[in-house]
């Protein structure tokens, strides 16, 4: 296995697909998409563009129909939810599909679409995209992060690390780029402060100034879902069950 890490999708190479893709966005896209999965969402359908995400959420039951929508952090107007995982308790989801855009996931997913394994990750389902990534050994792997608007994002690159971390130790030779070692040592570093590193990332502030410290702390918590969020076709995701 060779690992790569992209901090942005627009660092992500675009003449070249990887056998597997984890798109990673914590704050908050991916750990949004891990938790309504788990509690039972039918599955999730990211769009890049809002109108889009209206016309073809248009097309199905209204009952069968959630939309969620976030630009700059905060709820996109004429959506039913924003984009906190809190929101995705199982009496709101259960059944239904949500119909997700957001400011960078949802791009960053756009990105590696086409890649033949795609699959999300965020500190929330670490453990369970570690196991799937064991057991498939993809020969190479790409851990694409969000970033915002272009920028390099913190608490992408210390769940890459996290998720990379066992693959390193027992063999160093995975590495593909130096984005992967750095970060590894950064998730070594940070590992057992998470809620303090996102305090101090620049997203993990603007979520701080948006009133969203519950959701911070909730990104912040590692293996506690046992769900793999997976590809079936473009943008849409299931959970996945072996
Ligand atoms: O940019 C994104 O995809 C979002 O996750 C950002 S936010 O956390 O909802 O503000």
């Amino acid at each position: 296995m060779k690992i790569f890490h992209y901090h942005t999708p627009e660092l992500t190479p675009t003449d070249s697909l990887p056998d597997c893709a984890v798109v990673i966005d914590v704050l908050r896209a991916t750990t949004t998409i891990a938790t309504a999965l788990n509690a039972g969402a039918e599955a999730v359908q990211a769009f890049s563009d809002i109108d889009k995400l209206m016309q073809v959420s248009a097309s199905l039951p209204p009952e069968k129909v959630l939309r969620a929508g976030e630009r700059g952090g905060a709820k996109v107007e004429g959506c039913d939810l924003g984009n906190s995982p809190l929101d995705c308790t199982q009496d709101v989801v259960q059944g239904k599909r949500l119909f997700l855009t957001t400011t960078n996931g949802t791009r960053a997913l756009q990105r590696v679409e086409k890649s033949p394994v795609v699959i999300t990750g965020a500190m929330v389902n670490r453990q369970t995209v570690v196991d799937y990534l064991q057991e498939k050994q993809p020969e190479t792997l790409w851990l694409v992060g969000s970033g915002w608007q272009g920028a390099y994002s913190l608490e992408d690159s210390v769940c890459a690390g996290a998720i990379a971390l066992s693959f390193f130790q027992a063999d160093p030779a995975v590495v593909g780029n130096d984005e992967i070692i750095g970060a590894i040592a950064l998730y070594q570093q940070w590992q057992s402060q998470l809620v303090q590193m996102f305090e101090l990332a620049s997203h993990g502030k603007r979520l701080l100034g948006l009133d969203c410290r519950e959701d911070l702390e909730y990104c912040a918590k590692t293996d506690i879902l046992d769900v793999l969020p997976i590809q079936t076709e473009p943008g849409i995701l299931v959970k996945f069950s072996s």
